[in-house]
């Protein structure tokens, strides 16, 4: 039978079938590579026969065969943090991923105009969902989204990503962390990895929050492709190598100068593009 792995424990692979069912496994141990949480496995008895290829693997933590990854901020509590929003796309970005923004907590915030206030996401072609876990705004068209692929949750300590996850998935009680009332942020309370299933189909991974991630496996002349609105733009650059930062007669400097490219995101490669050369 063909499976996936939704978690490993303690030597032990739990598989789910087609039906979502879930079997404990052991593995083969003319099986060499590891094996992790979205590997498609073949398996028989209790025993896993034999790894298919992956489509590709996220690290840290290890998930296989991911489809998107929700990129959950809270507009407060912890603070919205606009770059390392971008720090995040980047990183989906350069793993060849689909990201989908996802805005939580809304209900902290009186009237403002949320589609204005993230308007260069919409711009660079990014989909933003806009969110109350608590007030049970916006969750049903989020999910809609998810089915028939393997998501993974990812963002800042504290900004509602287990609680989101325990709100759609029925029989799922995920430990929520409290916010530190001094630090104003989470304190990391989700440790293990595992794919937990979307009622019509699909997966979902929760993982612990990242309040720094680490891009310098990019180099400085991939960063300008990760920054998608800026890419019709190139070609218009006066010199062939141009590094956007600089140079005169830059395309992308005029247009964020022209007011048709965000400064804010601007101001996020400048700073991506400074610390991958150093
Ligand atoms: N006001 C408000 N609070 C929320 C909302 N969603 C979650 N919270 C609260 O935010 C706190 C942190 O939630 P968690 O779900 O633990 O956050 P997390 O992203 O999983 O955090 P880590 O596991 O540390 O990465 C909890 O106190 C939740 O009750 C929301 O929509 N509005
Ligand atoms: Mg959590
Ligand atoms: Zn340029």
């Amino acid at each position: 039978m063909k499976g996936i792995i939704t978690k490993a424990i303690g030597g032990f692979f739990f598989v789910a079938d087609d039906a979502q069912n879930v079997h404990r496994t052991r593995i083969r141990g003319k099986i060499k590579e590891k094996v992790y949480p979205g590997d498609l496995v073949e398996f028989k008895e209790g025993m896993i026969e034999g790894l298919y290829p992956r489509k590709n693997l996220l690290h840290r933590p290890n998930i296989a065969n991911v489809d998107q990854v929700l990129i959950v901020q809270s507009l407060a509590e912890p603070v919205l943090d606009k770059k390392l929003l971008d720090r995040f796309l980047v990183m989906v970005e350069a793993a060849g991923l689909v990201p989908l923004i996802v805005i939580n907590k809304i209900d902290l915030m009186g009237e403002i105009d949320l589609e204005a206030g993230f308007k260069e996401y919409a711009a660079a072609g990014y989909k933003v969902y806009f969110i109350s876990v608590k007030q049970g705004i916006g969750i049903e068209s989020l999910i809609n989204d998810l089915h028939e692929r393997v998501n993974v949750l990812t963002g800042p300590s504290g900004v509602g990503k287990s609680s989101l996850i325990n709100q759609f998935i029925a029989g799922v009680d995920l430990a929520v962390g409290e916010i530190s009332p001094r630090l104003k942020r989470g304190t990391h309370t989700t440790r293990h990895v595992e794919l937990l299933p979307i009622n019509k189909g699909g997966w979902v991974a929760d993982t612990p929050g990242f309040t720094s991630l680490d891009i310098s496996h990019i180099s400085p002349e991939e960063l300008t492709f990760l920054f998608p609105e800026f890419i019709e733009h190139l070609d218009r650059c006066k010199f062939r190598v141009c590094s956007h930062t600089h140079e005169p007669g830059c395309a992308v400097k005029k247009a964020v100068e022209e007011g048709e490219l965000s400064s804010s995101r601007y101001d996020s490669y400048q700073l991506f593009y400074q610390e991958l050369l150093d």
